[in-house]
């Protein structure tokens, strides 16, 4: 049998969805220098919004664990990421200053009300722990791969964008996000072909989100 873990499986098979969700080209425009600061400034306001509606996400993913991981240490590597989100949540308001940005009248984009809509699905009840715990763990590794991207050898990040990078590009998110797939892997062994089947599914969602998410900074939407 194949005991390759199934994550690893959907990232090859969906490649080409991964790819453009991870190397798109505002990414790339950070990563050698060209990016339009307005571009950064609108993808700022708008991912402030999906935050705030990420925290209860991870909220819901955190009870899902609670009543129905087989290993208790997924709880806390869950309450490490509701911790994180805490420090970014004030990392937001403190750059959106530094840019000018004025987040209490920042309109959410229909992409961005499309993203947090899909968000809530994956709160009910009726989504279970893997399915969630998966979702979870792609959601962060888009950014991961993203930004550590803008951080590699031969990159051109202008310094005032590295900080930003760095939030999502360093080591100890990398660590989270595999953390994170071992959990999404371990379950998934273990699900139902049904729950499996709803996992890629979400999957491929979330590369699209992700995609229409990165397009919002081009503006004139
Ligand atoms: C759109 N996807 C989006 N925003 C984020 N902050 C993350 C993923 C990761 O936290």
């Amino acid at each position: 049998t194949d005991r390759t873990a199934i994550t690893v499986t959907w990232l090859k098979k969906h490649r080409l969805l991964y790819v453009g969700a991870t190397r798109h080209p505002f990414i790339l425009g950070i990563r050698d220098g060209s990016v339009d600061i307005s571009s950064f400034k609108r993808w700022l306001g708008q991912d402030y919004i999906f935050v705030r509606a990420f925290v209860p996400f991870v909220a819901s993913v955190l009870l899902k664990a609670w009543k129905e991981s087989d290993d208790k240490a997924d709880v806390d590597v869950i309450l490490g990421g509701i911790s994180a989100l805490n420090d970014e949540v004030s990392w937001f308001k403190n750059e959106a200053s530094k840019w000018a940005v004025a987040l209490d009248s920042v309109v959410p984009q229909q992409a961005n009300l499309n993203y947090c809509r899909f968000l809530e699905r994956l709160m009910s009840p009726e989504v279970d722990y893997t399915q969630a715990i998966t979702a979870f763990w792609a959601i962060e590794t888009v950014y991961r791969e993203s930004f550590a991207h803008c951080l590699e050898e031969g990159s051109r990040t202008p310094q005032e964008l590295k900080e930003t990078c760095q939030r999502w590009g360093n080591d100890g998110f990398g660590q989270y996000c595999s953390s994170l797939q071992s959990i999404a892997n371990r379950r998934l062994e273990k699900a139902s072909d049904e729950v499996v089947a709803k996992a890629e599914v979400n999957l491929l969602e979330i590369l699209e989100h992700e995609v229409e998410f990165w397009n919002m900074s081009r503006g004139a939407a």
